[in-house]
Order: structure tokens, then sequence, then C-alpha cells
């Protein structure tokens, strides 16, 4: 398969670049990764990749992908076709899809607002993002009861999609205790070769 020049785009605490990361270290592609701080976003250069000013992005050439489940499936679709990562089945594929989407709505507005504003100081409310993170993750606890991915037998994209902002979600004040099944997915997760963490952030000081 040929593979032009790959850059992207991100941060490295951003769990969102995190996963198109993997993505890329998983498939073995080489690439480029350039840093981006907040004010980095803002720039003028930035928003002609994505006037949203949103990491991750990732450059292929002359193509540009904005968004980390975008990114997931273009890199599935390009460099890996009908592979494990992501099959053409009809069935299968939209299992994934219901996993980015639930990477884009709950994981989003549950554990990883959980962390936000723990770690970085951002505004919410801690009861919503309780109440949305502890619907996820038993939801996810009963998914995973004798799986050892998110869908079928292999790793698929929702696997990345989904990795890292349950296993930081302790960063944010949510216990992972009482999920024995999510934590024995996340320890298959980062048992894929060329698995790379995401750096841990300081846990949140007790009251
Ligand atoms: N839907 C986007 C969300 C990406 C996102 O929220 N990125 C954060 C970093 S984790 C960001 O760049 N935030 C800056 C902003 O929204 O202004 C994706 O999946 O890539």
């Amino acid at each position: 398969m040929p593979t032009s020049s790959l850059t992207l785009y991100g941060s490295p605490k951003s769990g969102h670049s995190h996963r198109a990361e993997l993505m890329l270290r998983m498939l073995g592609l080489p690439y480029a990764y350039v840093p981006m701080t907040p004010d980095d976003r803002t720039t003028e250069a930035f928003r002609k990749l994505n006037p949203l000013g949103q990491v991750p992005v990732l450059k292929d050439g002359d193509t540009i992908i904005a968004d980390s489940t975008a990114i997931l499936v273009y890199l599935a679709r390009r460099y890996a076709p009908n592979s494990h990562w992501l099959p053409d089945d009809a069935v299968t594929a939209a299992q994934i899809q219901r996993w980015l989407s639930l990477a884009s709505g709950e994981l989003y507005n549950g554990p990883n607002a959980a962390r936000l504003m723990a770690v970085f100081g951002r505004p919410g409310n801690p009861e919503t993002i309780k109440a949305v993170s502890a619907r996820l993750l038993n939801f996810m606890e009963g998914h995973l009861q004798g799986r050892k991915y998110l869908v079928g037998d292999n790793a698929t994209i929702a696997d990345l999609a989904c990795y890292a902002y349950v296993a930081h979600a302790p960063e944010g004040g949510i216990d992972l205790q009482p999920y024995p099944s999510v934590r024995a997915w996340l320890k298959a997760v980062e048992a894929l070769p060329n698995f790379k963490p995401m750096p841990a952030s300081p846990l949140p000081q007790s009251a």
C-alpha cells in the first residue's frame, strides 16, 4: 500500500489526538507529529486546516482530514482496506459506528468532560457529567462481559476511539474499580502491538 507524507497535528494530552496517533502506530505508518498548543490552534494557518480550531488534524499529502473519528475511518479505509480495523460488512460497520458515536457523545460529555474540569479547570456540571459517565460505563461493563474487544473478535477502530478517555477517567475523579470488564478491555488494548500510552495528568486531590 503506497504511503504519502503523513503529518498529525495534535496535543500530547488530548485523547482525541491519542486515538489518531494509536491508529497510525498500529498500522505501522511513518508520520510526523506537530504538537499544537491552545494558542497554535487559533492561528490563521491552523484554521485553514480546521476552521473549528480543534486537534487532531491529519494531513496526507494534499488531503486534510479533521476530527479524530474521521481520521480513524480514513486511515482504515486508505491503508488497511477491509481489515479487522473496519470491516466492509454492513452489520459490523454499523456496530463500529455506534461506538464512534458514543466516543463523540457520551464519552465526550462524560469521562472526557470530568477530566477537562479536574485537570484543565474547564467549566461543567459535575452531577450531569457523573450521571453520563456512569450510564456509559455501566453499559460498557455489560457489553464487554465475555468479550475481549468492543466489536467482534479483533481490535477495531471502535476500541481505539474509546480507549484514552476511559483509561484516563480516574484523572476526572471517575473510579474504574466497579468496572472489571472495562479494565480487562483496557489491558487488551494496551497489549496491542505498537501501543503507546497517553501521558498521565496529576490525579485530582480529594477534599
Ligand atoms: N470532534 C472532535 C473533537 C476534538 C476536540 O475536542 N479537540 C480538543 C482537544 S482534545 C480541542 O482541540 N479543543 C479546542 C477547541 O475546541 O477550541 C474530534 O473528534 O476530533
